[in-house]
């Protein structure tokens, strides 16, 4: 009994800290592999991608309204990774300029909504676009409404400082910041010479509370049967 107990104490930790540990996840954003459903195609649509029980939203934005606030734009796939095409560049979506680029006073966004918490790791971007100056934030809410707001009101939106990667090359870098439910990536933020796409993603993700606090209290439980005895 006494063993049976041990060995069941055992495996509640081994899972415990297996959840504990996260489970990272990659999206390949330029294959159809994880991509299970697109929904519209124009301005406004969006592509959801799953993968180890983790779906990702993608969503794309310009800095084409009134003030430079976020309006709907079109996302767009390629060999290269995810790119935007904005109403500003409507005319052209067809043959582009389909990068996340901040050419010609206006600058793309893409949105990222998870189903669970996550710590971004790293970002790839596939497409040389000349300089790849990168502005990025992390988000705690699940769906914020980034359409109608400017950069200046992130912060109201659940959004974390702004993180910039500098850069002129087809690159791998480190995402900084903490985790959260949503993330904005953009051509770098107030500059105009910056243009990529977005290969792959790479998350953390973050177990959640409700299965640790469940997996807890069976411990916890198995400690009181033992203190009985
Ligand atoms: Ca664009
Ligand atoms: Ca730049």
């Amino acid at each position: 009994m006494r063993i049976s107990k041990l060995a069941l104490a055992v495996a509640l930790a081994m899972v415990f800290s297996s959840l504990a540990a996260a489970t990272t996840i990659t999206f390949n954003l330029e294959s159809t592999t994880q991509l299970i459903s697109t929904s519209g195609t124009g301005f406004g649509n969006t592509f959801t991608y799953q993968a180890g029980g983790l779906t990702v939203i993608v969503s794309a934005f310009g800095s084409t309204g009134p003030g430079g606030a976020l309006q709907t734009a079109q996302l767009q796939r390629f060999s290269g990774g995810l790119g935007v095409c904005n109403q500003s560049e409507g005319l052209h979506c067809p043959t582009g300029p389909h990068a996340v680029d901040n050419m010609g006073g206006s600058t793309d966004f893409l949105l990222f909504r998870f189903n669970l918490p996550v710590d971004p790791l790293s970002i790839r971007l596939g497409y040389d676009g000349g300089d790849m100056g990168v502005s990025y934030w992390i988000g705690s809410q699940t769906n914020p409404a980034v359409a109608g707001s400017t950069p200046s009101q992130f912060g109201a939106l659940g959004f974390g400082p702004q993180f910039v990667d500098l850069g002129d090359s087809i690159r791998t870098f480190n995402v900084q910041g903490g985790a959260g439910f949503s993330m904005l990536v953009a051509a770098r933020l107030g500059d105009s010479d910056d243009a990529f796409k977005v290969q792959t993603l790479t998350v953390n993700v973050i177990p959640e509370p409700a299965t640790l606090a469940l997996v807890g209290t069976a411990l916890v439980g198995l400690g009181l049967i033992r203190r009985k005895r």
